[in-house]
């Protein structure tokens, strides 16, 4: 429960998660006064990691914990630290077992955080630059999104091993989409799933902007408070959202573990400023990757995100290409066709082959032809005529005709998302494009998964359960139709305008 009440998922985004007071234990923290250097918040683990109590740390320096030799490392990084991490190898003598530790470093909330993290002692694990490079070079030869992902998820998954890594792509509603996966083969595919909002609430949004990478090596953890849990000189616990051990909401836990996730990593894909995907590794057991590891995987995320432009561009470049040339072959062959209604639909390129699109059709002088997947001949009559009664515009479209008529639900699974050009006034000669409703192109893989609820019962805390939310929302719509297949089909609907005033007065001269 959350303050004590029920969780419902109004408030979900209410949970603090930046100041839960409780570190995952795989490692340490310390909090120093930024001031006055003197240690005032620590982990109760402690004591577990390099045998010094909390209690013998409390109030002193770190001299009572870091020797000589690491002091002059650290003291000098004291005035350069902000919340972007730092990061140092410390040895402990003292400690029997494991005593190399990574120490990360940064100054956030009038702290100065020190988190130590264990490693192996084979661990050499220097910088891969070399494994770097290959990766760019995957990454860099992508010429549509879709291949960037794919590129990026397989590389991430070489380098860390996990068993799954995922790309999720937010929509404009904040619902997503699993758009790319590289995984073990056993696993079920997640690929084309779609996620309402509310799985990711608004405040971890927020917080996934300044911080971009969370890992949590072992979902089956039990939190380590800080001693004590509020900070002496604000009263309340300090904040963590840079921190790297901050441990992670109790709510999403439950969420990975009904899901079967033992250990995850995400990386925040971020584009002009805002969250535009995140990168999801999976492993069903759980698992450490070293911090060095994790900032490549890092550098990868970033150095995608800054990429990610371009390669947008390179896509709608090619699709705006593709229009063009289909819109040039269909001129030319209306222009040869004896009755122009021929070239749209008889010849090798069809209305079909100018937009991504399910189904098309033709209602000219009452006759009607149709393309791919339509509506029945009856139900777009039936269309024109709304058409024609409350969208007399020369070119419409619709991402939900349902939502604008009631009546459209019947449509939905073929025409959901509708693209009109009007040939005349009267009587209503259109030609049209259909979009299918997204629902049914979507392939869900969670069908058979067992759901668990949590024991309140409200909660939409499995993939299968949030698949059924997301249905709820998105139901009778289309992808929506762009901005480029807008101007495309204006110039359709003129140049078919042209072309029939020519044979217009050809007839004219003819019968003169
Ligand atoms: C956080 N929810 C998250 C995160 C992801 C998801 C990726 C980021 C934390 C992380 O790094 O793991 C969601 N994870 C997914 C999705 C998939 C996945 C969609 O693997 C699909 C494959 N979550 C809920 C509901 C609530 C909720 C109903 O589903 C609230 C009522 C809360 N999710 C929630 C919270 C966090 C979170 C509070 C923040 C966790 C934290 O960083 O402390």
């Amino acid at each position: 429960s959350l303050f004590g009440q029920p969780i419902t998922l109004t408030n979900c985004d209410r949970e603090p998660i930046h100041i839960p007071g409780l570190v995952q234990p795989y490692g340490f923290v310390l909090c120093l006064d930024a001031a006055t250097r003197e240690i005032v918040q620590v982990s109760d683990n402690v004591e577990a990691h390099v045998g010094i109590s909390v209690d013998q740390l409390l109030g002193k320096g770190l001299e009572r914990l870091l020797g000589p030799a690491q002091l002059a490392e650290v003291l000098p990084l004291w005035p350069t630290l902000t919340e972007a991490a730092k990061l140092l190898g410390v040895r402990l003598d003292y400690v029997t077992g494991k005593p190399l530790f990574k120490l990360i470093m940064h100054r956030y909330d009038g702290l100065v955080w020190l988190e130590f993290e264990p490693v192996a002692e084979k661990e050499a694990n220097p910088l891969d630059l070399a494994a770097l490079n290959a990766t760019l070079s995957q990454m860099l030869t992508a010429t549509t999104v879709l291949d960037f992902c794919q590129h990026a998820v397989e590389e991430v998954r070489a380098l860390t091993g996990f068993a799954r890594v995922g790309m999720y792509r937010f929509a404009p509603d904040e619902s997503g989409e699993m758009i790319a996966e590289a995984k073990r083969e056993d696993l079920a595919p997640l690929l084309g799933l779609h996620y309402p909002a509310t799985d990711i609430p608004q405040q971890a949004r927020a917080m996934y902007l300044k911080n971009w990478l969370r890992f949590i090596p072992d979902v089956d953890y039990a939190p380590a408070p800080l001693v004590p849990v509020r900070n002496p000189a604000t009263g309340r616990p300090p904040d963590m959202t840079y921190s790297v051990l901050r441990s992670v909401s109790p709510i999403h836990i439950q969420y990975l573990k009904n899901m079967g996730v033992a250990a995850t990593m995400t990386i925040s894909i971020i584009q002009d400023g805002r969250l535009w995907g995140m990168l999801m590794c999976h492993h069903d057991s759980p698992r450490l990757v070293s911090y060095e590891l994790r900032e490549m995987c890092l550098f990868i995320g970033k150095t995608f995100s800054a990429l990610l432009h371009t390669k947008e561009q390179l896509e709608q470049h090619a699709y705006q290409l593709h229009i063009q040339q289909a819109q040039v072959r269909l001129f030319e062959q209306v222009s040869q066709q004896a009755n122009f209604l021929d070239g749209l639909h008889q010849q090798p390129t069809t209305l079909l082959d100018v937009f991504e699109c399910g189904g098309a059709a033709i209602l000219f002088e009452d006759e009607l032809i149709t393309l791919g997947s339509t509506p029945s001949p009856a139900e777009i009559r039936a269309l024109a005529l709304w058409l024609k009664l409350h969208a007399p515009q020369d070119v419409f479209h619709t991402d939900s005709y349902a939502r604008l008529n009631p009546a459209g639900r019947s449509l939905r699974a073929t025409a959901s998302g509708i693209l009109s050009i009007a040939l005349t006034q009267e009587p209503g000669d259109y030609i049209f494009w259909f979009r299918p409703e997204r629902l049914q192109t979507v392939t869900w893989a969670g069908k058979n998964e067992k759901v668990q609820q949590m024991e309140d019962g409200q909660l939409f805390m499995s993939p299968r359960q949030s698949f059924a939310a997301w249905s709820q929302e998105v139901e009778s719509t289309a992808t929506p139709w762009q901005p480029l297949e807008l101007e495309a089909a204006k110039e359709l609907r003129l140049h078919i305008s042209d072309v029939r005033l020519k044979i217009f007065n050809e007839l004219q001269a003819r019968a003169a």
